[in-house]
């Protein structure tokens, strides 16, 4: 269409070649004439419309919304002794040793919201803190936010304040939803937040899906009975809106610290982005006190979150080969510090990952690492790509043992169609003879890596065939070290079908799934000839588990494989589960996350099981406990969010009666 590209034309003369043609009058008539043609022909909206630009044009878009109290900044604090001199001027200038409110940072965007008589009449975004963009159609299709207060006496006027916001789930479903559909995806939840809030069509806003957390309050005409934040979100959660629940109130900065160091180690279990947490003195006659400079509160700080993100060269593509016979690309990168790691290492996922987010060897990537999952590569910076560089193939033969690549149609991943490929068979046995399998103490990944090499192990029996000879000619392996594994090896052909089954690597068989079933099911012979109707009965078993389990045992190599460990001598049978109904812990179901100081997972699991309880791998409402460790996962917060009780070691122990 002529008068889009007229207006892409200008804003490129402006922005990339710095030399406008339009005088800004001249543009803003196009723009305008565009809006008003597409609000008329709304089929004339493409995602390449110049009006699609967030931000470019938004201020003639919507009418300018007056925040009844500015909207303050936060001053950024980048580390504890950054956050300790903030509690050191707020005693200084304040004269007292205040407690403190921390809370989320959430990554979103700042709105605030206009309730008259309890009703909600006007919201806008921040703006400059004083003048933002009335957009309230759009905000009220955000589910979250109360049309009405819920309070019984409202509020002559309240303005609430918080933060609009993608859910991660939301926002993955929306990407996969884009590329669908051929629209480039959204680089981050925020930016598609920020992009539903401004939609000119409410219905668009309502599709993102989006929800709101709110945290201050910028007007209330009663505020003499709120005298300090907590009592503000206490309010503000009575009145009806979502107030984050990880909201904590710290007695000293040192508190305010360890929330931050917590909250930077376990950002990646919530669904939804945080970038740090906001700091703000919890007594308001204290913040009064404490005032501000321009825009920037004294009474409070946010704590920044370190980048995850950083960009590096890329130096090379190297392509392994996983224990199912994946091919898995691999960034060797220019080494690169994130946060606090050095990272030289990253995952390219697939070859469709490469080919659709145009990676090439050479070019400037961006690389994150969020928490302690495997460092990844985003994309590249296409805009410092120099000269032409080599477009990246998968191989067609293993780059391990030179047999064919197999790539199903509609799957992501290249495999090795040899099932004795050295790369597959090294993967497995490690596998086999980890923590939580078969426990084989003195087998780690050097060992594992040369008895492959030296033709010694070929599968997974041949561990338990292994004779001193053999083990001598492993380089730096002396006589000690031999007994030591022959007493290894000899004492874990006792552990039981459960950790053999959930050795023997079957996709969508873990410990938990593994001992249910060989518990229901007694021993390896009643497991091999189960029908899949039979697994189904098992706890945690579905189709899917139960289909890859049939499959496993269709195939004669394994069944072979099986009837070797057997004649070594390996326990193939489990002890069936006992229906203690008269238990400490009859009917009850538990969840273990977390690593417990002093008690395995096994151990805690065989403890549940003996006291007539359950131990399942996910929490849903029908958890009635959940058993936390250390560093414990996204388990930990659902528990939370669902109300379950949680239990630590010495809890759990002094419940089971030991
Ligand atoms: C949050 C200010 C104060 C009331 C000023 C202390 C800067 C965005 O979860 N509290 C929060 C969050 C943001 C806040 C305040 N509490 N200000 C807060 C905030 N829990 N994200 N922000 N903002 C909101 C901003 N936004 C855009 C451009 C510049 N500044």
């Amino acid at each position: 269409m002529e008068l889009r590209a007229q207006i892409e034309d200008a804003n490129y003369q402006y922005h990339v070649l710095d030399n406008p043609k339009l005088s800004d009058a001249q543009y803003d008539a196009l723009l305008r004439e565009l809006l008003d043609l597409e609000s008329r022909y709304p089929e004339l909206v493409t995602p390449d419309s110049p009006t699609q630009r967030v931000g470019s044009i938004a201020s003639q878009r919507f009418p300018a919304y007056e925040h009844l109290r500015p909207m303050l900044s936060l001053p950024n604090a980048f580390d504890a002794s950054e956050l300790r001199a903030f509690g050191a001027r707020v005693r200084k200038l304040s004269g007292a040793d205040p407690s403190y409110i921390a809370e989320l940072k959430i990554d979103g965007l700042a709105i605030s919201l206009r309730y008259e008589e309890g009703t909600l009449m006007r919201g806008g975004t921040r703006g400059d803190g004083r003048v933002g963009e009335e957009v309230t159609p759009n905000l009220r299709t955000v589910a979250s936010i109360p049309l009405r207060l819920r309070s019984k006496s409202a509020p002559r006027m309240l303005e609430a304040r918080g933060e609009v916001y993608l859910r991660k789930s939301a926002f993955e479903m929306l990407n996969a939803q884009r590329e669908k559909q051929g629209a480039a995806p959204f680089a981050n939840p925020r930016n598609a937040a920020a992009g539903g809030v401004r939609q000119l069509d409410p219905k668009l806003t309502a599709a993102r899906k989006l929800a709101f957390f709110a945290y201050g309050i910028g007007n209330v005409d009663e505020l003499e009975r709120i005298g300090t934040q907590w009592e503000a979100l206490d309010y503000l959660r009575d009145a009806g809106f979502p107030v984050n629940p990880y909201i904590k109130r710290c007695r000293s900065i040192e508190d305010v610290i360890a929330y931050c160091e917590v909250w930077e180690r376990k950002r990646d279990e919530l669904d939804y982005e945080i970038d740090g947490v906001v700091v703000k003195v919890d007594e308001l006659a204290l913040q009064k006190v404490l005032g501000s400079v321009g825009k920037d509160p004294r009474w409070a700080t946010a704590y920044k979150f370190k980048a995850r993100e950083a960009r590096t060269k890329l130096l090379d593509i190297i392509v392994t080969v996983g224990r199912t016979g994946t091919l898995n690309p691999n960034a060797k990168l220019q080494p690169v510090q994130i946060g606090g790691v050095t990272v030289s290492n990253a995952t390219l996922h697939n070859a469709e990952y490469i080919s659709s987010h145009d990676i090439r060897v050479g070019d400037t990537v961006v690389v994150m690492r969020a928490g302690d999952v495997i460092p990844r590569v985003v994309g590249p910076v296409l805009e410092e790509r120099r000269g032409r560089l080599p477009v990246f193939a998968m191989p067609d033969t293993c780059p391990v043992c030179g047999s064919a690549v197999d790539h199903p149609e509609g799957e992501a991943m290249s495999r090795c169609t040899n099932a004795a490929c050295p790369a597959q068979t090294v993967e497995r046995l490690k596998h086999f003879v980890s923590r939580g399998a078969m426990d084989i103490e003195g087998i780690g990944d050097v060992l594992a890596d040369q008895l492959i090499e030296l033709g010694l192990v070929k599968d997974l029996s041949d561990v338990y065939r292994l004779s001193d000879a053999d083990l001598e000619r492993v380089p730096r392996t002396g006589e000690k070290t031999v007994a030591n594994l022959r007493r290894n090896i000899e004492g874990s052909k006792r552990r039981g079908l459960a950790r053999v089954l959930a050795g023997l690597g079957i996709r969508f068989v873990g410990s938990i799934t593994a001992r249910a079933l060989a518990e229901d099911l007694g021993d390896m012979d009643a497991l091999m000839n189960a029908e899949t109707e039979d697994l189904l009965r098992s706890e945690g078993v579905g189709k899917e588990v139960a289909t890859s389990v049939r499959l496993f045992f269709d195939q004669a190599e394994n069944v072979q494989m099986i009837e070797r460990l057997r004649s070594a001598g390996v326990d193939l049978s489990a002890p069936k589960r006992k229906h203690r109904e008269d238990g400490a812990l009859a009917g009850k179901t538990f969840v273990l996350t977390g690593t417990l100081p002093a008690l395995s997972r096994d151990e805690a699991s065989a403890l549940i099981v003996n006291a007539g309880g359950k131990v399942t791998g996910s929490v849903s409402k029908k958890t009635d406990y959940v058993v936390a460790g250390e560093d414990p996962g996204s388990k930990f917060v659902k528990a939370r969010e669902l109300g379950i009780s949680i239990l630590d070691e010495n809890a759990f122990r002094k419940l089971v009666g030991t």
